[in-house]
């Protein structure tokens, strides 16, 4: 067993390896599914405490399944620098290749604004946690960009702490703005920026982390009503909503009687400008990366 508190942050092949024997799976220790792989709750015998495991259930992996969990895991990897990005504890290789995680005690974000009224000032807490993680995620060099962010893959510590997590979509960025990904499209049609939905039909659309910012003013709008957006709006109605009429999540749900929540009010206004170049960096200042 290779463990070590810092793993490597090089990008190469050497990640802190885990036996799979080593890890109990209780009963119902599924936690989520992916499109492919499944987020399991286990305990490491030695360690003594409960990590999370994200790995293919029910056959072998195929190559580009593998590669994607594999890039996934260099960024985890990454992740050990950060406060607000969930780390890599190691990864299985065998039966199969599996990322393992640290355990978080309080679920998703989303989960605890379903359940919660969470206190203002924990919300703004997590509010600026993200915006600290997502800071060091563009900050990479290669960039990396989330393409999936929203409360479903904020994770809360024992202490209510965020980290980042999910990058099954994610994607590596380099300064002459190429991107570079093993990762399956999608993601969620109501953090996606309508941009995303205009390119011409022959053209591959190339995220920036601009794309990052409209999500994540979606989701200050999830923090600041505790609901979901374009709730009563079908799938299939959502991009003509969202891209040809130009529409937001209700503002009207939005309490008026605060002053910080419309402060919020407009930061989060501005990260969903339509135009991807008026929405504001996650740092606060100008870019500091050249393609950002
Ligand atoms: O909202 P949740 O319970 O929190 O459902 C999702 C699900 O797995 C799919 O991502 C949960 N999850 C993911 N990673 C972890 C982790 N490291 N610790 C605890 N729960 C996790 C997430």
């Amino acid at each position: 067993l290779v463990q070590s508190r810092y793993p490597s942050v090089t990008l190469d092949r050497r990640f802190p390896i885990i036996e799979f024997e080593r890890l109990n799976f209780p009963e119902d220790s599924i936690l989520g599914r992916g499109g492919f792989a499944a987020v399991e709750k286990a305990y490491h015998r030695d360690w003594r405490r409960h990590v999370a495991v994200k790995r293919l259930l029910t056959r072998q992996l195929t190559g580009s399944e593998q590669e994607l969990l594999y890039s996934e895991a260099r960024k985890l990897n990454l992740g050990s620098r950060s406060d607000h990005v969930i780390s890599l504890l190691g990864v299985c290789l065998d039966p199969n290749f599996a990322i393992v995680m640290p355990y978080m005690e309080n679920g998703s974000l989303a989960q605890l604004l379903r359940d919660v009224d969470v206190p203002w000032a924990l919300r703004w807490r997590m509010a600026h946690e993200i915006s600290l993680g997502m800071t060091f995620l563009h900050c990479q060099n290669p960039q990396i960009l989330h393409c999936d962010l929203k409360a479903e893959n904020v994770l809360l510590n024992e202490d209510f702490h965020v980290k980042i997590s999910d990058f099954g979509l994610s994607k590596w960025r380099t300064e002459s703005g190429i991107v570079t990904s093993t990762s399956l499209t999608g993601g969620t049609i109501t953090h996606i920026p309508p941009e995303c939905f205009l390119v011409d039909i022959n053209t591959t659309f190339i995220p920036t982390a601009k794309f990052d910012i409209y999500s994540f003013g979606v989701l200050l709008w999830e923090i600041v009503t505790r609901k979901q957006p374009y709730a009563h709006a079908a799938n299939s109605t959502l991009i003509s909503i969202n891209v040809e009429r130009g529409q937001r999540p209700d503002l009207t749900l939005i309490p008026t009687d605060r002053e910080d929540v419309t402060s919020v009010s407009e930061l989060m206004q501005t990260c969903w400008s339509q135009n991807p170049e008026d929405r504001p960096p996650f740092n606060g200042e100008e870019d500091s990366f050249v393609s950002y």
